[in-house]
């Protein structure tokens, strides 16, 4: 066999086995990356802490988390906190620690104090969702806050308040606040003094009625009885306004007529008010936000980024509508 045929074959050979390397036989098979989870609402186990039981808005807000988390399929691990602080720190920490919890939502007390129960939680992997009210503190610590806008709650009814009390020789609000430290509490607060000082409106009276109907009537009770020379009420939820008009009442005065009052949430128990005519107008703060909240909490478990507030649509009625009566008939809550 000539020198140049073997040469030529060898050649061949080695082209050959180059091609069967390159094309043919599997190369070493390389590690995998295992293909990402996708999480479903089945997959997902969140842990919800809600503040405790205040009134209509809370009990609608609590039905709306189990609710549609039974609809979902959603393994929801509920943490009524009691309205005691310590007690939602607690839970939280215990959410952490929980191998079963994959997202943690959460309905804080107060808007002070969370940052190191934050930063556990980010230690441990676990996702949180803010849910219907804010906290101070660093944005990164936290997925996204699911709720309304406080301020802008308020600046509407300032701006209300102001139009009922147009022409009215003296403009004296009092108002009852939301528990001490809560985010609906302080912007509330805030947006209503915005607008309303404008008018001319003077707050003579603002301390907290907690929420509640019994603390909201004790406090104007007090203020009563030191004087009569209220113009307006701006209760900062509508049972604490209710607890206002049984006082109003008693102390002889037509809530609505002499003291024009005004509240936040527009739960069922307000429109009634509004058909008794004893409550101008409420501002609408919508408690049906867990959809929204367990959409957050899936597509945070997915890796997928949000914006940092997901608001609430939300919206103003009032008692001199000609239609209120179809519109109370029409609400969920
Ligand atoms: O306005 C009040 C409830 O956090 C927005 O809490 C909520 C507030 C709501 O007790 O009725």
């Amino acid at each position: 066999m000539s020198k140049k045929l073997f040469y030529k074959m060898l050649a061949v050979l080695m082209l050959a086995s180059f091609v069967l390397t390159a094309c043919g036989s599997p190369a070493p098979a390389a590690t995998e990356a295992p293909a990402k989870k996708v999480w479903t609402y089945a997959d997902m186990t969140i842990g919800f802490l809600q503040t405790g039981s205040e009134g209509g808005w809370r009990a609608a807000n609590t039905a709306s988390f189990k609710e549609s988390a039974e609809q979902l399929g959603i393994n929801l691990k509920f943490y009524d906190s009691q309205n005691d602080l310590a007690k939602q720190v607690a839970g939280f920490q215990q959410f952490i620690a929980d191998p079963e919890v994959d997202v943690i939502a959460i309905s804080p007390l107060e808007a002070a104090g969370w940052e190191q129960v934050l930063k556990d939680a980010k230690a441990a992997g676990k996702p949180v969702i803010l849910s219907d009210r804010r906290i101070d503190g660093n944005e990164d610590l936290y997925v996204t806050f699911v709720g309304a806008d406080f301020v802008e709650e308020g600046r509407k009814a300032g701006t209300e308040m102001c139009k009922l009390l147009e022409g009215s020789a003296s403009k004296n609000v009092w108002e009852l606040v939301g528990n001490v430290g809560s985010s609906p509490a302080i912007d509330r607060g805030k947006g209503f003094r915005e607008t309303a000082e404008k008018c001319g409106i003077v707050i003579t009276n603002s301390q907290t009625g907690n929420w509640s109907i019994v603390e909201g009537k004790q406090v104007t009770e007090a203020w009563l009885k030191e004087s009569k020379d209220v113009q307006g009420i701006f209760g900062q939820n509508d049972e604490m306004a209710f607890g206002a008009i049984e006082a109003l009442k008693e102390a002889g005065l037509v809530p609505a007529v002499d003291v024009k009052i005004i509240s936040v949430d527009a739960t069922a128990g307000a429109f009634q008010a509004m058909l008794d005519g004893t409550l101008n107008i409420t501002v609408e703060c919508n408690p049906l936000i867990a959809p929204q909240v367990y959409e957050a909490a899936l597509a945070a478990l997915n890796g997928e980024t949000l914006p940092k507030w997901i608001p609430s649509i939300e919206g103003v009625f009032y008692g001199d509508d000609p239609n209120l009566k179809e519109i109370a008939a029409g609400r969920k809550y």
